[in-house]
């Protein structure tokens, strides 16, 4: 393998229109990767630290650049991770930023399938990686965090399970987006769209609800597969003063974990994320003994994609599936980490885009390197399709067709 000669890094827009720590790494041998860092709205309180991107491009510029450049193997990831560590010095990225880290961890992985001659997933996953492909979530509504004036839940997301390829599974996806806007325009509902390019009508939960059921059943029948829906109910955004609001009501704990339950049933949800405060793993553990068996608990805030929070969630059961979010963490090192325990323990991992995103496709790889069986990556928008493309041109490259 080669060294690493150049860390570039520079402030590039995401597609909020802020700041966001762009990198490139070049190899001595001219291998090249290039990577950008997402940026989160709705933010877990446990996530590694995202600074001000010119502090955070400063500070890695004088403590990482230099112990990467001319020493560290490019196609050695975990040394690449854990040079990026050493640099830091702290177990959040805040003296580097875990913006200008993943950055640099994921483009020194590009750099690394430059070099190979191999596309990134399979850089990623090895010569023996599973060929399985993620199952698509698709944001349609929203709000939240993500839309002023729209649904106190924050991700209403397609997910059609019976689809038969990925290409099939984004094609539904994006269907039941422009079913949803056929069904509020019946309705009168005027909608904008949020961060993510979901509608985000000024609706309550219990009609984005109806308008779901209904989208999601005219897709399946047109496109001959299930498609069924889920949530990411961002609970810690709801919860404030030991209960959840909502537009016009507010529920304690247990009525929260209730109306979980019903919906899960009610719906037929097949996700549900984040239902609850991301420091009650007792209430996710409570959730998933009543409903774990037929639909996925999802950890995102609660977890933050690190192995010591994730442990504690095996350990009291809280949860069947965990958020895979690189910048949560920092590195691609540690993402697969999490993965990895995830799996040995029967979490179902979720690859994840954030709200704020840029053109840049390391999720789908990382998605198709880990096996994982969903991607949560939107529906619609150019930041979004740039991850579902390319996944579509995984899938070719992987089943030759
Ligand atoms: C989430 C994400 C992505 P954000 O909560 O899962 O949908 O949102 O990036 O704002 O944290
Ligand atoms: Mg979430």
């Amino acid at each position: 393998m080669t060294l690493i000669e150049r860390v570039r890094l520079r402030q590039v827009l995401d597609s909020r229109g802020n700041a966001t720590v762009e990198a490139d790494v070049l190899t001595e041998s001219g291998g090249f990767g290039r990577a950008a860092a997402p940026s989160g709205a709705s933010t877990g309180e446990y996530e590694a630290i995202e600074l001000e991107p010119g502090e955070a491009i400063a500070s890695a510029r004088e403590h990482a650049v230099p112990r990467l450049e001319g020493t560290v193997y490019v196609g050695d990831q975990r040394d690449v991770d854990r040079t990026l560590r050493v640099a830091d010095g702290t177990d959040d990225f805040s003296e580097i930023g875990a913006n200008s880290a993943v950055a640099i961890s994921m483009a020194a992985a590009k750099a690394a399938s430059d070099v190979l001659g191999a596309p990134l997933y399979q850089h990623l996953g090895g010569a023996f990686r599973g060929e399985n492909f993620p199952i698509p979530l698709g944001n349609v509504i929203g709000g939240g965090e993500h839309a002023a004036d729209a649904t106190a839940i924050q991700e209403f997301l397609a997910v059609p399970v019976g689809a038969p390829s990925v290409q099939d599974a984004v094609f539904a996806n994006a269907a039941v987006h422009q079913e949803v806007a056929d069904i509020l325009d019946d309705r009168g509902i005027s909608a904008a769209k949020g961060d993510e390019g979901a509608w985000a009508p000024s609706i309550d939960d219990d009609e984005a609800f109806e308008v779901m059921e209904e989208a999601v059943s005219t897709v399946a029948d047109e496109f001959g597969f299930d498609v069924l829906f889920g949530l990411d109910v961002a609970g810690a955004e709801l919860y404030e003063d030991g209960e959840y609001h909502y537009r016009d009501e507010t529920r304690s704990t247990d009525e929260q974990i209730d109306y979980v339950a019903e919906l899960v049933d009610e719906y037929d949800l097949v996700y549900v994320e984040d239902p609850l405060d991301e420091n009650d793993y007792d209430g996710f553990a409570e959730l998933t003994d009543r409903v774990g068996d037929r639909t996925l608990i999802c950890g995102d805030d609660l977890f933050v994609t690190n192995v010591e929070r994730l442990s504690e969630g095996i350990e009291r059961g809280a949860g069947n599936s965990i958020l895979i979010k690189p910048n949560q963490i920092g590195t691609l090192s540690d993402a697969f980490d999490a993965v990895e325990l995830a799996v040995e323990n029967g979490y179902d991992p979720v690859i994840s885009h954030r709200s704020g995103e840029t053109e840049d496709t390391t999720i789908a790889h990382l998605a198709v390197a880990t096996d994982a069986p969903f991607i949560k990556t939107g529906a619609v928008g150019g930041e979004r399709t740039a991850k579902l493309n390319e996944l579509i041109r995984i899938e070719q490259n992987v089943t030759r067709l």
